[in-house]
């Protein structure tokens, strides 16, 4: 599996090829998803179709999926060379890929899914450990994996921090490096893959302060970079909230919902797959909001704020203050998001009173 001119976007080596890895993840998972399709057309007793009879850390109910794509994903990071740890949506506990390190990516054991990676330890392939950078991925592996029955496009979502080993021997607890204030601040890249109409790799850097993305082609199983510099439009069409929720919502909130329907410019989409909206949203524009503190800061409300602000956009908390100025405490935190467009965002605002 190929991915075009990664290079052009990142510096080093050990990013490139944890980027690449990622690219090779997804085209698997989206490969996995298809066939699942047709095994549920059938008799849904293909090995990857329905539910896994296991429940993740939030307490939901698992899908064979989950699980296969935690593997692939476990595998990808490991098999990089380039990641000291691992926080994934499916396994409570982080996983700690270094030498002696504690989790190996447990997962639930399941007949025919993913057979874990053939080795347990990372080998820096002769490279002595501090030589090169490393680093600690927060992936969702499947993000909004129940759509998947109803043909309703899903995703995976993932950020990087960066780990400042101290060389041999370092024993700090990587985790430390990820839960800091503003812990936001310290992703230093982020991407999603959108499994939909088409298979979808999009990543915000930091460094070059740009959203790129590829599209996967099937016929020769390439990523073609098909948006060089991704700019989200200052003002957007749509907006995009489980209105179902409404009862829930605050003051501030149903006053926006209710000034976008009096508007004759505006128009409601709600996928229930972040990775499908957030996409809409960064091309087309408007705003996306999950005000109910259901979405899980490092996997999901980081990588995607991140995406939003690179591509000129803006993503706040319920009390107005920027994700990524968001500590976190815990690595399965949840938190309120709200990102789009600038205009947008700046009439949300004005109804939050913020
Ligand atoms: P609701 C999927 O389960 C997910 O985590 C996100 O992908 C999505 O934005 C949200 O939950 C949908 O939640 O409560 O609207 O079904």
């Amino acid at each position: 599996m190929m991915i075009e001119r990664l290079e052009e976007e990142f510096s080093d080596p050990a990013l490139i090829r944890l980027m690449a890895k990622i690219a090779s993840a997804c085209t698997e998972i989206s490969d996995a998803i298809r066939v699942q399709a047709i095994d549920d057309s059938k008799d849904g007793s293909g090995n990857l179709s329905g539910r896994a009879e296991s429940t993740n850390v939030q307490g939901e109910e698992q899908m064979k999926l989950d699980i296969y794509s935690h593997d692939v994903f476990v595998k990808a990071c490991k098999e990089s060379n380039s990641c000291v740890g691992l926080i994934s949506e499916e396994v409570e506990e982080y996983i700690d890929l270094r030498e002696g390190g504690g989790e190996r990516g447990k997962r639930g054991e399941q007949e025919g899914l993913a057979p874990s990676s053939s080795s347990d330890q990372i080998h820096d392939g002769g490279q002595e450990l501090g030589e090169e950078k490393k680093y600690i991925v927060a992936f969702d592996p499947l993000d909004g994996s129940s759509n998947v029955a109803y043909g309703v496009s899903v995703g995976s979502i993932f950020s990087v921090f960066e780990y400042k080993t101290t060389g041999e021997g370092d024993t700090r607890n990587p985790i430390e490096e990820v839960l800091k204030p503003q812990t936001g601040r310290n992703v230093m890249c982020a991407g999603y893959c959108v499994y939909g109409s088409s298979t979808d790799l999009v990543i915000a850097t930091r460094k070059n302060t740009r959203v790129v993305g590829w599209t996967l082609d099937p016929s020769s199983n390439t990523y073609v970079k098909t948006r060089a510099d991704i700019s989200i439009p200052q003002r957007g069409k749509i907006y995009s909230i489980n209105e179902g929720y409404e009862h829930k919502f605050s003051e501030g909130m149903k006053r926006y919902i209710r000034d976008c329907k009096e508007s004759s410019s505006m128009t409601a989409r709600y996928v229930g797959s972040m990775v499908a909206d957030v996409h809409r949203t960064l091309l087309a524009g408007g705003t996306f909001h999950y005000p109910l503190g259901k979405l899980r800061m490092l996997y999901e409300c980081f990588p995607m704020a991140l995406m939003i602000e690179v591509a000129g956009g803006l993503s706040i908390s319920d009390t107005g203050s920027n994700t990524l100025d968001s500590a976190v405490e815990s690595i399965h935190e949840r938190g309120a998001i709200h990102l789009g467009s600038k205009e947008n965002m700046d009439d949300l605002k004005k109804c939050l009173r913020l």
